[in-house]
């Protein structure tokens, strides 16, 4: 009876060492109404697919041509269904291509998670100041060659390569400053050199308890590199996926082979659920922004360690000023009183 108690701690204490927070346990199912794939079935014609085209986006039997690699184009592909999954993986198979050589191409693609749907703007194609997440593989660096023209330069640390994947929150009010690469409104990303390759491109969007994980598969190694992961992103339900891609004085082919959206079933405690139900998401919101931008909110969610340490080396410093001074302070009062003697 003994032993098989052990046991049975055991195999608990080994069940919750791999249900903890991150690895918790997650079973995934494909969701076809929110998936875009071939054949693409009905894909926008009006009414008979889950999926509509907008602008120049072109339906072919191998992609969504979001855009052609010609000037001044907008394209986009959007979910006629709004999303009610609290835990969804999104997986965008795409390419981008052309003939520009680097860094005279542009502008890129975006993946959206948003309220609004089918409206055209210069956010890569989609509406400023939208609401929800988006997430955009930015090919061309506007700011540095706004900083080229007037002869300035990048401090070290503001400095990228691009193409540039980065992921900012909207709630309706806040704007994209194409300008400056969305630097202002940031939550971070990761260079990603996506363009013109022989293997397939994939970015990964998981967003799990409020986690928001943007990973890339790019190097046709069939494994993901992280590129951003932070905790505390709040999405409401109820929003729409989409896909959209602009070219401008340079142009690129914006290519979505496909959408796959995965639900993803996440073990709750009661208290969480009766916690997630109490504050329910109403408006799209990141938690700690001003950490995240400071660059004190680590990716493992460290954030309360490193302020600790921050505030403790930065006591321990003065503590060690205020010792070295009077030690220094009784030395020269010390020679003083020799000199008066
Ligand atoms: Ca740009």
């Amino acid at each position: 009876m003994k032993s098989y108690r052990t046991l049975a701690f055991l195999v608990c204490a080994f069940v919750r060492c791999f249900s903890n927070d991150d690895h918790h346990e997650m079973e995934e199912f494909l969701k076809r109404e929110y998936s875009l794939s071939k054949p693409y079935q009905g894909v926008g014609s009006s009414g008979s697919s889950h999926w509509e085209l907008m602008g120049d986006a072109m339906l072919t039997t191998e992609q969504v041509r979001l855009t052609q690699d010609k000037q001044s184009r907008q394209g986009a592909v959007w979910s006629r269904l709004p999303c009610n999954l609290k835990d969804w993986e999104m997986q965008v198979h795409f390419k981008i291509h052309g003939r520009g050589k680097k860094n005279l191409n542009g502008d890129g693609l975006a993946i959206w998670y948003t309220k609004e749907r089918m409206q055209k703007g210069p956010v890569f194609g989609n509406k400023d100041n939208f609401t929800g997440l988006g997430v955009f593989v930015d090919t061309y660096p506007n700011e540095e060659k706004h900083l080229e023209a007037q002869k300035k330069r990048y401090t070290p640390r503001t400095q990228r390569i691009f193409p540039f994947v980065l992921s900012m929150v909207g709630n309706g009010s806040i704007s994209y400053d194409h300008e400056r690469d969305g630097r202002p409104t940031e939550l971070g990303g990761c260079n990603a050199m996506v363009r013109n390759l022989n293997h397939n491109t994939f970015l990964f969007i998981r967003y799990v308890r409020r986690r928001l994980t943007v990973m890339i598969d790019i190097d046709g190694q069939h494994e993901w590199r992280d590129c951003l992961d932070i905790p505390g992103v709040n999405l409401p339900m109820g929003y729409y996926f989409g896909a959209s891609a602009v070219t401008g004085d340079l142009s690129d082919i914006h290519d979505i082979i496909s959408l796959k959206l995965y639900q993803l079933t996440v073990l709750r405690s009661k208290q969480e659920e009766e916690e997630e139900e109490e504050e329910e998401i109403t408006m799209p919101s990141v938690d700690n922004l001003d950490l995240l931008r400071a660059g004190l909110l680590g990716e493992e969610g460290m954030s309360g360690i490193a302020i600790f340490f921050a505030v403790l080396f930065t006591m321990l410093g003065c503590f060690m000023l205020v010792i070295i001074g009077l030690v220094a302070y009784t030395h020269w009062n010390e020679n003083r009183r020799k000199r008066f003697y």
